[in-house]
């Protein structure tokens, strides 16, 4: 297993959409355990491939609390096959845009079809923070970010920090 590297803005396969995956084999399951472990150790909650700079629909997650065992979902070729009328709004974050947060409306509840990791086709029912994480790993596959949810003044507020503690890191580390 490896740690792959998190892409940030204004990396242009942040704002690439990917491509399905044809065949599930044993190189998309290495993959696949790669996100897993890169989540974990960020920490996050969900990853999508276009985030380590690979262009192929996969999305991991984990929402289990910290006094919960662990509950790894990785979802191939995923795809939102219904979404309620209702919203929700949750203050969401992003490994690539890290140490920003904001309020976000989307959907409140969403079906999605997938293939897991042996490739068979299954069908999820999201309610609540798996939801919210699935559609916003979904996003991740269009190239959109959470971000672009927002008003453009918010949005290039909060790019603008990135840029800035992105050059400052850079600068501390000569
Ligand atoms: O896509 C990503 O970059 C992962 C992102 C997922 C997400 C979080 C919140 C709302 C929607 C989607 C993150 O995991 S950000 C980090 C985070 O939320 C977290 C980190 C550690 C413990 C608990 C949460
Ligand atoms: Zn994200």
């Amino acid at each position: 297993m490896a740690l792959l590297p998190i892409f940030l803005p204004p990396a242009p396969v942040l704002k690439a959409k990917a491509k399905p995956i044809e065949v599930v084999d044993d190189e998309i399951r290495r993959l696949i355990d790669d996100m897993l472990e890169t989540m974990y150790a960020a920490p996050g909650i969900g990853l999508a491939a276009n985030q380590v700079g690979v262009l192929k629909r996969i999305v991991v997650l984990d929402i289990a609390k910290t006094d919960e065992p662990p509950a790894p979902l990785a979802l191939i070729n995923p795809e939102i096959i219904w979404a309620s009328d209702e919203t929700a709004i949750y203050s969401e974050g992003c490994l690539s845009v890290p140490d920003h947060y904001a309020d976000v409306e989307r959907p409140a509840e969403v079906k999605i079809r997938y293939l897991d990791r042996e490739g068979h086709r299954r069908e999820l029912h999201a309610t609540g923070l798996l939801s919210t994480c699935v559609q916003h790993e979904i996003d991740h596959l269009e190239g959109v970010l959470f971000v672009d949810h927002l008003s453009a003044l918010k949005r290039n507020m909060i790019l603008r920090k990135l840029s800035k503690q992105r050059k400052h890191q850079a600068e501390s580390a000569l």
